[in-house]
């Protein structure tokens, strides 16, 4: 299992993250030119979260991908959430 470090933690070393409200995860809304580049930020990770088995929640409308990231089995934030948080911004 991997370790909690919580959303503050985590989005102090991290650019354009914030914490979320509702619960310990971290939160960013990625805005690309339009929904193909959108969707093709999406699809890259969609594939490596599924090779990492951990996966993001997240709400696409055209151009904006809003994402939250927390790690369901140990009921917070972990560097899984920290990892896969540094692979989007290294993507989009
Ligand atoms: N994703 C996230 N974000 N948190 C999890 O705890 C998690 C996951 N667990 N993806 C994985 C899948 C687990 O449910 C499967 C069975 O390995």
């Amino acid at each position: 299992m991997a370790e909690i470090i919580g959303a503050q933690k985590a989005v102090s070393e991290l650019s354009g993250w914030a914490v979320a409200e509702s619960r310990d995860a971290i939160r960013k809304v990625f805005q690309f030119s339009d929904f193909n580049e959108a969707f093709g930020f999406m699809s890259r990770i969609a594939l490596k979260a599924d090779q990492i088995d951990h996966h993001p929640e997240w709400f696409n409308v055209y151009n904006k991908v809003d994402v939250l990231l927390s790690t369901h089995d140990a009921g917070g934030v972990t560097t899984l959430d920290l990892d896969l948080a540094r692979f989007m911004d290294k993507i989009a």
